[in-house]
């Protein structure tokens, strides 16, 4: 069972050809005469012209550290900075902005609650239900804090269909966790979970919540307020933005209550020799000077996402995906993991009989088709699968079908090579 996938396709036109022409990278060639066709976005996004000015116009006309100054550069930059966490709070209708802490990608949000909140709030015996679909940046995190509190970690199956076995997660509820952290979208299958159903039933059994949306964030609406979660992890390069900066959003007084995650400038309201007293939130989690220019560009990404619209952009994903799925399937030899479309973001992992992941992305790229071969972080749900590795391909507000086409063309030769 799942709930309705949100990328439920919604009429609304889109100019695909102005989105492209708004990404300076889509124009070149990956080798003379072979036009880039890139289907990577799951690992890392493109980046539109907005926010590369963004960040250069930071640079030329108010560089200066934020928080610290009372000259006019530092107060421009505060402003900036400061500015694009009410951008980020708005975009994922965060009650405040202060609830919007930046951390430096999605890993660094998790591994924040996993020492800050984990390590305050967990003990020997204490169940934590993670799934079987999750990104090592969810599950490595918890295996070293099981290792260091003797906690349990459990895992909500993923079925034959590619979809979390929701009778399970009901079952390992009664064992009264404290914590429920998974994915919104699983970076491999695909797979859109139905985050608002597991956080209603995890908090009918008192159990904190933490959803990963390094996946869903970047792909369609999110709004933490009718998820119900305490906790969203996402990446700002995965979502048009610059690396170097992500964001976990927490509920108030969680937040409030946890201690502090690093030491040092900024994260105090006092420091004396012996002892400090932290600062108020976000800062308190904010240790050292930050990511200004990627902030004021994870702003402009917000910018640029919201004016085009994330329905639009997940209804664009969700056409695509479904002729990708269509036309993998015509491809003797190819398998494509994970569910249906209508369960699924635009995800293609998938194998070719006979044929090494790495070898299709090979030869992909020899046709200047980018795709990413290997356990994509997700080694644990490739041992389910039973294979140790797949090529994938995924899609993102820039990609065309004619470029699903470029894809196929490129399997065919894989599969000449090789025959
Ligand atoms: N969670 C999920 C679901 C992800 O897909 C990723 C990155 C992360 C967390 C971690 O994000 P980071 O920005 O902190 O690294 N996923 C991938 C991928 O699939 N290929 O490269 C990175």
């Amino acid at each position: 069972m799942t709930a309705s996938n949100p990328m439920s396709a919604i009429n609304i036109p889109f100019d695909i050809e102005h989105i492209r022409a708004d990404f300076p990278v889509l124009n070149r060639e990956v080798r003379p005469g072979l036009p880039l066709v890139y289907l990577d976005s799951t690992a890392s996004s493109q980046k539109p012209e907005a926010v590369i000015e963004a960040m250069n116009g930071f640079y030329r006309c108010c560089n200066a550290n934020i928080h610290r100054g009372v000259h006019t550069l530092a107060e421009e930059a505060t402003a900036a900075y400061e500015g694009a966490r009410a951008r980020v709070a708005r975009f994922i209708n965060a009650p405040s902005a202060r609830q919007v802490i930046f951390t430096r990608n999605a890993t660094e949000a998790i591994n924040l609650v996993a020492y800050a909140w984990g390590r305050a709030n967990l003990s020997a015996g204490d169940v934590v239900i993670l799934t079987e679909m999750e990104h090592h940046a969810n599950l490595v995190p918890w295996h070293i804090l099981a290792t260091e509190k003797n906690i349990r970690l459990e895992f909500i199956p993923v079925n034959e269909a590619g979809l979390l076995d929701l009778d399970e997660y009901r079952r390992l509820l009664t064992l009264g966790p404290k914590l429920v952290s998974f994915t919104h979208m699983s970076n491999v299958l695909g797979t859109i979970t139905p985050a608002e159903e597991i956080i209603r039933q995890a908090k009918a059994v008192g159990a904190v919540t933490l959803v990963d949306g390094a996946q869903s964030v970047p792909h369609f609406a999110v709004n933490v307020q009718s998820l119900g979660c305490d906790f969203l992890a996402f990446s700002s390069h995965k979502m048009c933005g610059p690396t170097g900066i992500g964001v976990l959003y927490g509920g108030k007084e969680i937040l409030e209550a946890m201690p502090p995650f690093m030491g040092g400038g900024d994260m105090i309201k006092s420091v004396h020799l012996r002892s400090f007293t932290p600062n108020a939130l976000p800062y308190k989690f904010e240790a050292g000077t930050p990511a200004i220019a990627e902030a004021v560009g994870l702003g402009a990404a917000v910018d640029y996402l919201s004016r085009i619209g994330m329905d639009a952009i997940a209804a664009h994903e969700q056409a695509m995906i479904a002729y990708a799925l269509e036309r993998l399937e015509e491809v003797p030899g190819v398998k494509v993991y994970g569910p249906s479309a209508q369960h699924k973001g635009g995800v293609a992992a998938f194998s070719l009989a006979g044929v090494h992941p790495h070898d299709i992305a090979q030869i992909l790229d020899e046709g200047g088709v980018a795709v990413r071969a290997g356990h994509h972080c997700a080694q644990p749900l490739h041992e389910k699968l039973g294979i140790p590795a797949t090529a994938r391909a995924s899609f993102y507000l820039y990609n065309t079908p004619a470029e699903v086409d470029k894809l196929i063309e490129g399997l065919y030769r894989v599969k000449k090579v090789f025959s």
